[in-house]
């Protein structure tokens, strides 16, 4: 079975390090390719890609494509593209309080971004990572839940620099997007 994940978030948020960290994890293993990436002269992510293949789930057998969209606002077109087709998706949240305004913008964008794909956003398998939970201004949990988890969707809670929390995720990603299919029949 073949799925396309797709980490989306606010620009700076953490996703491009979630997709490194989480490539370098699987690496190891032998289930990841090359990353893939192009990035703007500021290093934010234009385009970020990697395939992850004999992934077991029961007896299913799985190959992964993990995109990035960017999260800068003037990449904007670029989403559409690489929404198309989804079949799961992260939500990569910073937990910074000062991004508060910023990470909901993203969420009601992508919304949008989906909608004109003729998707909902509210049905479909995520997953919310709250990133940078190491940094001092880093909002409570239950606070972040109310603004960021509309879907009561699991959530993890995630240092992506040091790797923790992002095998996790992506995990989670996975099952939840076969538990939603088994339920569809
Ligand atoms: N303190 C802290 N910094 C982090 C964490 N995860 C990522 N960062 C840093 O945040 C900055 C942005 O990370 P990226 O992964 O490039 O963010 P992005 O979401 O891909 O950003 P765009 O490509 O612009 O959309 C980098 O300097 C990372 O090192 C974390 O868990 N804690
Ligand atoms: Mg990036």
């Amino acid at each position: 079975m073949k799925l396309k994940v797709v980490y989306f978030g606010s620009s700076l948020a953490g996703k491009s390090t979630n997709v490194k960290m989480l490539n370098r994890i699987l690496r190891e293993k032998g289930m990841a390719g090359e990353l893939v990436s192009m990035e703007t002269d500021e290093q934010r992510t234009l385009f970020m890609e990697m395939f992850v293949s004999n992934v077991k789930v029961d007896d299913l057998e799985l190959d992964i494509k993990v995109l990035t969209t960017p999260g800068q606002f003037r990449l904007h077109p670029l989403r559409k593209v690489i929404l198309k087709g989804v079949d799961g998706l992260v939500f990569v949240v910073d937990s910074s309080r000062e991004r508060a305004d910023v990470n909901f913008l993203v969420l009601r964008e992508t919304a949008a971004v989906l909608k004109e794909l003729g998707e909902n956003l509210m049905d479909f398998p995520v997953v919310v990572q709250y990133n940078k939970r190491d940094l001092p201004d880093a909002m409570p949990i239950e606070d972040m839940e109310m603004r960021f988890n509309p879907w009561g969707a699991p959530y993890v809670e995630a240092v992506a620099v040091e790797g923790k929390g992002v095998l996790e995720t992506f995990r989670l990603i996975l099952s939840n997007i076969l538990v939603k299919r088994y339920a569809k029949g």
